[in-house]
């Protein structure tokens, strides 16, 4: 799928991201670096003024697209940093490079990932992960691949099942994997060995903004003292958290739960997202190496401007 990104048009891509066809934040990251380029590359036009005002455009589009994953907008301001807008020519360029370089860092930075998570796991482990993290996957593929015997066990992660992606990668690999409802989360637990996850954003203070259920698996698995691990590239943390902005949580359509006319008189609330306090997680990996929640300031201070 993400080789087609080069033939969509940044509307279309703007559009696949909010409907979720594109899903995933690195995935997501990814997209809309490719949607500035495609948009720099298809602008028909000599003027500058006109050129800077349709990339604000479309970077305002992609960033209202899902407002909890702030790897989006600081894909968005990697892409865009540094261009000074003076000639159409050279800005198309520079956005083109920095797109290009954008991608080839995070499909970079997720193999490293891949692997200081897999190097943590052991022969035998059962690991849990809720929702679809390529980042997760990549880590537990990794130990898989090096010969380690482990297990699976993935939730189902209402209301869009994302857990289904989860599992039918895993098989497909030849890793063993269950499939559990979320709120089984609890009853499986003391079979577990670690919790792997992805993350949307990452706060200043270490809490993960992740899919909707991750902090009710990471309370459960802090009861069970089950180690809980965050995979997830250094663009996932949130620099406006330092200034004490809070992450939006999306809230999206009821009918992706039930079908709201189903039940007249009933308020349906569905939340794609909730923050894990960085109390119930024990480390972050990144591709700048794994880093205790508390460190999480400190990746944040070296980001690039
Ligand atoms: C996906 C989700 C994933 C993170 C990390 O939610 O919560 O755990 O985005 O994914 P949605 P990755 O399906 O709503 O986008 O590790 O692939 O970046």
């Amino acid at each position: 799928m993400e080789e087609e990104l080069n033939s969509l048009s940044p509307h279309e891509i703007a559009e696949r991201i909010e409907s979720m066809e594109i899903r995933g934040a690195a995935f997501i990251a990814r997209a809309a670096a490719s949607a500035l380029k495609n948009a720099a590359v298809s602008f028909d036009d000599e003027d500058v003024d006109e050129f800077k005002k349709y990339m604000d455009e479309i970077k305002d589009l992609l960033i209202s697209t899902r407002p909890s994953a702030v790897s989006l907008p600081n894909a968005i301001r990697y892409v865009l940093s540094g261009i000074d807008f003076e000639d159409v020519e050279n800005a198309r360029e520079k956005i083109t490079k920095r797109s290009e370089d954008f991608i080839m860092n995070s499909h970079d930075a997720g193999k490293k990932i891949a692997e200081y998570g897999g190097k943590r796991l052991e022969d035998g482990d059962v690991i849990l992960t809720h929702c679809n993290s390529s980042l997760a996957i990549g880590a537990i593929r990794y130990a898989w691949d090096s010969g380690k015997k482990i297990s699976v066990i993935a939730t189902e992660s209402r209301p869009k099942r994302q857990g289904y992606i989860t599992v039918r990668e895993l098989s497909e690999l030849g890793i063993p994997v269950s499939l559990i409802v979320d709120s089984a989360v609890r009853y499986f637990m003391t079979e577990i060995d670690h919790v792997y996850i992805g993350a949307d954003s990452i706060a200043s203070n270490g809490a993960v903004i992740n899919k909707i259920g991750t902090s009710q698996v990471a309370l459960c698995a802090h009861e069970s003292r089950v180690p809980v691990t965050v995979c997830a590239e250094t663009y996932k943390f949130s620099r406006a958290t330092t200034f004490g902005d809070l992450i939006q949580i999306e809230e999206r359509d009821p009918s992706e739960i039930v079908e709201p006319d189903d039940f007249p008189g009933v308020t349906i609330r569905n939340p794609v997202f909730d923050a894990t306090s960085e109390k119930y997680i024990d480390a972050i990996i990144t591709e700048k190496g794994v880093i205790s929640p508390s460190s999480a300031y400190m990746i944040i201070e070296e980001m690039e401007e």
